[in-house]
């Protein structure tokens, strides 16, 4: 028998947008805080999504209309997961890699980080290790988190690495990564400094680097 999911997320995977907000509106109204939304709604409705899409029973279209769904309820979330003027503890630069262009979960970590009190510069999906380099190079100390949500760009968080060393900038820059198909054994092999499987703990890490 198939799951039964909450309206919110069922909408989510329906792509049907005026669900998703009316569905948003009211469990945050009944007191669910928006990271509890993300995680009880919203990210399982996405790997319901994903697991649709490997049993062939979804196609890119499908995907393509409940990740707008997504990011509607995103803009909703986004402004309440960040705090405001709350003195910045430190940079981070974000980016989701090349050939990537994944960016639902990309987009909640550095809400979160926001939210957690770093100054955040996000350069957006496909980026280049020259890219992430350039904006590494703006501050020393900086914490540079990568994202891939695919096998095939996963590599590109090795070249990032290797750039960062090529220039002289691997000591003073922190590596993070994630993304659904890395693994923390993944991380170590490309030499980073901490991975996470989802943006609450990310932040932690990013606080404890
Ligand atoms: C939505 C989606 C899309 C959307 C993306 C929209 C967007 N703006 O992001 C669209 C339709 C565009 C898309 C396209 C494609 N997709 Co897609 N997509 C997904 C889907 C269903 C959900 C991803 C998502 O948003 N999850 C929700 C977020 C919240 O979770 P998350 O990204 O994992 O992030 C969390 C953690 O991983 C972590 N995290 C993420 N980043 C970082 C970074 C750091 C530093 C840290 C610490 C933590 C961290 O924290 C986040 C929050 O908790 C996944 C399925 C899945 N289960 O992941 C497939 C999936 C990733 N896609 C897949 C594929 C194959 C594709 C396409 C190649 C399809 C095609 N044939 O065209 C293209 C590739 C396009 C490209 N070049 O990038 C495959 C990848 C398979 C693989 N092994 O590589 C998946 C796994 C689906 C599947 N089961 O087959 N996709």
């Amino acid at each position: 028998m198939a799951d039964t999911f909450s309206p919110l997320s069922q909408g989510i995977i329906d792509g049907d947008v005026s669900t998703v907000l009316d569905e948003l509106q009211k469990v945050l109204d009944g007191g669910t805080k928006p990271q509890d939304v993300m995680d009880r709604y919203l990210i399982p409705a996405m790997e319901e999504v994903g697991k649709r899409f490997e049993e062939q029973e979804f196609f890119v279209p499908e995907l393509m209309i409940a990740a707008r769904a997504m990011q509607e309820a995103m803009k909703v979330l986004d402004p309440l997961l960040k705090s405001s003027g709350v003195q910045k503890i430190g940079r981070v630069v974000i980016g989701t890699v090349e050939g990537d262009f994944h960016d639902i979960g990309k987009n909640l970590v550095a809400s979160m980080l926001e939210g957690g009190g770093f100054e955040v510069v996000d350069r957006g999906v496909n980026v280049s290790p020259d890219t992430f380099v350039e904006e590494v190079k703006k501050q020393d100390g900086t914490i540079l988190c990568l994202s891939a949500l695919l096998t095939t760009t996963m590599p590109q968080m090795k070249k990032v690495v290797e750039a960062l060393t090529t220039q002289g900038l691997r000591s003073k820059t922190k590596v993070l990564v994630g993304g659904a198909p890395v693994t923390a054994e993944f991380a170590k092999q490309i030499g980073a400094d901490g991975y996470s499987d989802n943006a609450s703990a990310a932040v932690a890490l990013a606080k404890s680097l």
